[in-house]
């Protein structure tokens, strides 16, 4: 399985990729306000890939529930230093979060590599950009907005629908342009989603993988765990690895994480669990 962003060609056939957060916000649910500035946020991305995350995600709006957009001068005045930064030094994966197509086009001309889009392409002017681009794209499952999205979390099978979506997503983005090789699926663990429904994703993510692209999973921290466990958000470490390992175990080839050098080992382990399944070759 291999996944083209831009000029770097990653083959995800026998690897789980560890994708570092870094939120340049200040009101993110976990970390809202410790990296808001440009040098904070640098040293916490260059931390992140010391600690050995394989490509790191920057983002100027948080998307918590209840939270609302951010306008994309003021999104692309937080992370385009931080871009432009990490671009020069030329030693990372740089993956932007971000719904505007505006912010995306600025952060592509400065050398990112991949668009995490938690809309799947709500911004009618995105596709072409990943396109002209050649970049590598995230579509995400949400259902409604994250002003309002824990309003109408009602699925009748969680799984199938959020596949059905990523499907059409997915032909959606091929018929403008975005060739599959490109594109990435996530099941938006949190994003309009009761905890049901998040363990009902993450324990058939199977239904995911056979859309025959790489699956990305974001459980980091989020507040299934911490409504499982009865734990506040920076007590979420042990649920979010447990989530990880489930994940890959089961086919994740991303894991989005706030904790990286755990991440890293945890996932690496799931890795070896997950290639013994293999028959072994004669
Ligand atoms: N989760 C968050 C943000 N972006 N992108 C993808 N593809 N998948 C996710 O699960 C995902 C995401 C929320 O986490 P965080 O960035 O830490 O918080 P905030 O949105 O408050 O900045």
């Amino acid at each position: 399985m291999l996944w083209h962003c831009r000029d770097r060609e990653i083959d995800l056939g026998h690897r789980t990729l560890v994708m570092g957060v870094v939120n340049i916000t200040p009101d993110s649910f976990s970390d809202g306000g410790r990296y808001a500035a440009p040098a904070p946020a640098l040293a916490h991305a260059r931390q992140l890939l010391d600690e050995g995350a394989d490509l790191v995600d920057l983002g100027g709006e948080s998307t918590r529930p209840g939270s609302h957009p951010v306008p994309a001068d003021e999104q692309w005045r937080r992370i385009g230093p931080v871009v432009e930064t990490l671009a020069r030094e030329g030693r990372a994966l740089i993956s932007v979060d971000t719904s505007s197509a505006s912010v995306a086009e600025r952060a592509l001309l400065a050398g990112a590599h991949v668009v995490n889009d938690v809309t799947a392409l709500g911004d009618p002017a995105m596709a072409a950009v990943i396109a002209a681009a050649g970049a590598g794209l995230v579509l995400m499952h949400m259902r409604g907005r994250p002003a309002d999205m824990q309003r109408d979390a009602r699925y009748d099978d969680a799984p199938a629908e959020v596949a059905t979506f990523l499907g059409d997503r997915l032909a959606a983005a091929a018929s403008a342009g975005i060739a599959r090789d490109r594109v990435a699926l996530d099941p938006g663990i949190g994003f309009g989603k009761t905890v049901r429904h998040n363990l009902e994703l993450l324990a058939r993510l199977e239904t995911l993988v056979a859309l025959d692209r790489p699956v990305l999973v974001g459980a980091s921290r989020k507040s299934f765990i911490g409504q499982i466990l009865d734990l506040p958000v920076d007590q979420r470490l042990e649920g979010s690895l447990a989530s990880a390992a489930v994940a890959v175990f089961l086919g994740a080839r991303i894991v989005r994480a706030h904790d990286v050098a755990a991440t890293v080992r945890a996932v690496r382990v799931a890795v070896a669990l997950r290639e013994a399944r293999r028959p072994t070759r004669a």
